[in-house]
């Protein structure tokens, strides 16, 4: 039996440093060391539509999503690369979770609070029963793991609750999946607000490092990054968020552990940490953005997504056959 590792990336705008470090960085990283697995990876565009996007940027912001995926290094050997909308049967999947799942478990949500805070008018009641769809994303194809990044994690244990839940009431049926929390760069926060993540639907973007952004603006958005006036370079989330945020990057990227880059820079100022910081990620990023120009338009990446939905599907239909089978839906 194929073993998954599943996991999904909303095209709600340019994926962000954060987006790289927490999510597609760590993909590249965990093919490597789960060869015998295969990696389903999605556009979750039917999770982006809980808020109003543009249509002509969606389209666009999908075509960009799935150059990046490729471009970051996936194996593509063991790789389903999809579009979610592509595969009906996660929405008529995320229809019975929805059945199963209860008003207070997605009212305690955290992500949909943050959410509906900051959009205080029309929020959609997909966006409050998107916990519900996500179970579907991944209890359809009964994947093992789902590396998340933690402000995910509440979503995969309601996941797991309702995969034992839909077991309980009708039979075995699903595997009830566990997460894979990448330590480093779980969390990237914002340059300029250290206290929240970068997002990459956040409309206020200095403080954000956007995977598609030139070098300069790069360097630019790194050097005005928010510190603290102590000028001395140590990891203290609580009360130096800043600086630590720009450790957890450094480290991400080299791999150098907090005490090593503190050793490295105990004699130097904000001004030299920030410059070098700057030109490792540039260099990180370039790499994408070379990658990214070679798949962007190219024939392959057509044929991929192609294969990719057929293969997914092939799998969602067939297990949805044997859902609906056991609920007792249908003639
Ligand atoms: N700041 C971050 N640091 C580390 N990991 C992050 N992820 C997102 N932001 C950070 C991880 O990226 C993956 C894809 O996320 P998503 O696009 O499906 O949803 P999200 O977590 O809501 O991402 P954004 O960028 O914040 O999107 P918007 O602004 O549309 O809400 C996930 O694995 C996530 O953990």
């Amino acid at each position: 039996m194929i073993k998954f590792v599943l996991s999904g990336i909303k095209p709600t705008g340019i994926p962000t440093l954060g987006n790289y470090l927490g999510a597609l960085k760590n993909f590249v990283k965990l093919q490597n060391e789960m060869q015998d697995y295969e990696f389903l990876l999605f556009i979750a565009d039917m999770h982006a539509i809980t808020v109003y996007q543009d249509p002509k940027e969606l389209k666009q912001n999908i075509k960009n999503l799935a150059a990046l995926y490729l471009a970051c290094g996936l194996n593509t050997d063991n790789l389903t690369l999809f579009v979610q909308s592509e595969v009906k049967e996660h929405v008529e999947l995320g229809y019975i979770m929805q059945s199963i799942t209860y008003m207070g478990e997605l009212e305690r949500m955290t992500q949909y609070k943050d959410k509906k805070q900051k959009q205080a008018h029309g929020i959609s009641s997909a966006l409050f029963t998107y916990p519900s769809l996500m179970a579907a994303d991944i209890l359809l194809y009964d994947a093992k793991y789902v590396p998340v990044g933690d402000d995910q994690m509440q979503h995969l244990e309601l996941t797991r609750d309702l995969a034992n839940r839909f077991n309980n009431r009708y039979g075995e049926t699903f595997t009830v999946p566990e997460p894979l929390v990448s330590k480093k760069g779980s969390r990237i926060m914002d340059l300029q607000d250290p206290t929240k993540k970068m997002a990459k639907s956040e409309e206020e973007n200095k403080g954000c490092i956007f995977l598609l952004d030139p070098p300069s603006v790069i360097r630019k958005k790194i050097k005005s990054a928010v510190t603290d006036s102590e000028a001395k370079i140590y990891y203290d989330k609580e009360n130096k968020p800043g600086i630590s945020n720009l450790m957890t990057i450094y480290s991400s990227i080299t791999d150098l552990s907090y005490e090593e880059i503190e050793n490295k820079y105990k004699d130097k100022g904000y001004g030299d940490f920030k410059k070098d910081l700057a030109e490792i990620v540039v260099e990180e990023i370039s790499k994408v953005q070379k990658e990214f120009e070679k798949w962007y338009d190219s024939k392959e990446l057509k044929q991929i997504l192609y294969e990719g939905k057929c293969r997914a599907s092939m799998f969602a239909r067939s297990k949805m056959k044997k859902i609906k089978k056991l609920i007792g839906i249908g003639y």
